[in-house]
């Protein structure tokens, strides 16, 4: 009995240590891993505070490569080691690196002209435009006929301007503003705007742009091809398509080469409608064909307004455009005449204000 008692007794003694033993062992592993847990914590906010330098100056550098040349104050008065002599650029790449794609385009925000400004620090008087890290692979004269569209060339300013820039394009933004109330005249406000775009610069391209016409995605690209190119592709206007296939309205690109082989655009087509089919035809009449960017990268936003007083459809615009075979030839840049009233050099834009005469 006794010895039967002390076995047990034994048995008990040798589990509790056990236990013991086990209790003990159970807890310096969980103190040992809870001292590893707080330096792993410990590396993990270390790791992360380094993570989010890395971030914060990846979004510095986004933000200057988005900006661009925006901060040129900063660039100014370089504190760091920016001495060196300014190095020969070199010329901007194909394809500029600071395209984003496809952008919201909104008319119902509210725009200012002095914001449009401030955030465009890099743009000089005139609506000049060239970059800083590269030169550009062309000088572009974007040439908007006008009458009366304030509001409309805000949008515009607001839109194209960061687009232009991120495109890498040397550019100057000529407004061609009607005088007096006479019919509207859009393409030889366009020629006028050709000449006078000329004697500021050696443009070698040249964009003819509606003023309320906004395009979706900066990969389309304001500037030249080796076919004059139709660059408001998909409208909203349209449901994002062509109306027909031959349409070359609202914004198009064309070479000075290219303009001077059609000898430039009507001066005849008064009020609204016809002339773009007749640089068509000129186009296609001297053998060149129609580039334009796809339908997706082409689409692009019109501002929705009222026809324009002084602007009704021109009743002769369907005879007009048959006969641009025997018209081409006399009427054009080489028959163009105008009195130029006012050019005002203004922050955005340069306004050239220019008396066309009358039908
Ligand atoms: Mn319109």
């Amino acid at each position: 009995m006794a010895a039967d008692a002390s076995v047990n007794f034994n048995l008990l003694h040798r589990t509790c240590k056990l236990v013991v033993l086990l209790c003990f062992l159970h807890i310096s592993v969980t103190v040992v891993f809870y001292i590893r847990s707080l330096d792993i914590r410990f590396a993990f906010v270390q790791n992360q505070q380094t993570y989010n330098n890395v971030t914060q100056s990846n979004q510095v550098r986004h933000r200057e490569v988005t900006s661009h040349v925006q901060s040129q104050e900063t660039q100014k008065n370089p504190d760091k080691k920016e001495e060196e002599p300014p190095k020969e650029l070199g010329k901007c790449p194909e394809t500029s690196p600071l395209l984003v794609g496809p952008l919201r385009v909104d008319f119902n925000i509210p725009v200012s002209l002095d914001e449009v400004k401030k955030v465009n620090p890099a743009v000089q008087p005139g609506g000049r435009f060239k970059p800083r890290q590269c030169v550009a692979l062309q000088k572009v004269a974007v040439i908007i006929p006008f009458r009366k569209r304030e509001e409309h060339l805000k949008y515009w300013l607001y839109y194209l301007h960061p687009i232009l820039q991120r495109q890498q394009l040397d550019y100057g933004i000529y407004v061609i503003n009607q005088d007096g109330d006479e019919t509207f005249n859009r393409a030889k406000l366009l020629n006028v705007g050709y000449m006078e775009a000329l004697k500021e610069d050696n443009y070698e391209c040249f964009i003819f742009s509606d003023v309320d016409l906004i395009p979706m995605d900066d990969r389309n690209i304001y500037k030249c091809f080796s076919q004059p190119r139709h660059l408001s592709v998909s409208m909203d206007k349209f449901g994002f398509r062509l109306p027909y296939h031959q349409y070359f309205g609202g914004v198009s690109a064309m070479s000075k080469e290219q303009y001077l082989r059609i000898n430039g655009l009507p001066n005849n087509y008064w009020g609204w409608g016809g002339e773009d089919d007749d640089i068509y035809n000129r186009l296609v009449l001297k053998g060149m064909s129609i580039s334009r960017p796809s339908a997706d990268i082409g689409k692009c936003r019109m501002i929705r307004h009222e026809r324009d007083q002084q602007n009704d459809p021109n009743p002769q615009r369907f005879d007009q455009i048959a006969r641009t075979r025997d018209t081409m030839n006399t009427d054009g840049i080489n028959s163009l005449t105008y009195r130029v009233i006012k050019v005002d050099k203004l922050d955005l834009f340069t306004k050239i204000t220019v008396d066309v005469g009358k039908p």
